[in-house]
């Protein structure tokens, strides 16, 4: 079954937001495999993001992801991973068509609220990432 790594970012966790994501990904029949709460590292935020490490914004982004925990799932199920994108919205929210997540809830491409694995294999990676341990199942 195909999987994708969701995460909800320190704004989306500090505004409440959490359950409302959950929400989203339930109603539309997806599978949550793994959830935990977890305060990042810098050295594993890099390496998550290391695709953009030469963007100027790159800094600000890993400072921005340390600024609260962040609640890191795994979710499953038919194409999830570009459903998932979809459910979450464009990267620039003053882009996300209403009815997404960013397009609902954010403005500030600084501070979108969560992120979706763009490709199967970045999402396993981003899996093994995350959840060294394992997901369970
Ligand atoms: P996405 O999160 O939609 O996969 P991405 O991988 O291109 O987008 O970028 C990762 C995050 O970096 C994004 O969610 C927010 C931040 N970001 C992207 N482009 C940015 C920009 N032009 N200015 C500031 N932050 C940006
Ligand atoms: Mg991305």
């Amino acid at each position: 079954m195909e999987r994708t790594y969701i995460m909800v970012k320190p704004d989306g966790v500090e505004r409440g937001l959490v359950g409302e994501i959950i929400k989203r990904f339930e109603q539309k029949g997806y599978k949550l495999q793994a959830l935990q709460l977890i305060h990042p590292t810098k050295e594993l935020l890099e390496q998550h993001y290391s695709d953009l490490s030469s963007k100027p914004f790159f800094p600000e982004l890993i400072k921005y992801m340390q600024t609260g925990p962040v609640v890191a799932m795994v979710w499953a199920g038919k194409s999830v991973v570009k459903a998932g994108r979809t459910l979450l919205g464009a990267t620039n929210p003053l882009e996300s068509a209403p009815g997404t997540i960013r397009g609902d809830f954010c403005i500030d491409v600084g501070a979108n609220l969560c992120h979706g694995s763009d490709a199967v294999e970045s999402a396993e990676k981003e899996i093994a990432l995350w959840f060294p341990k394992g997901v369970g199942n």
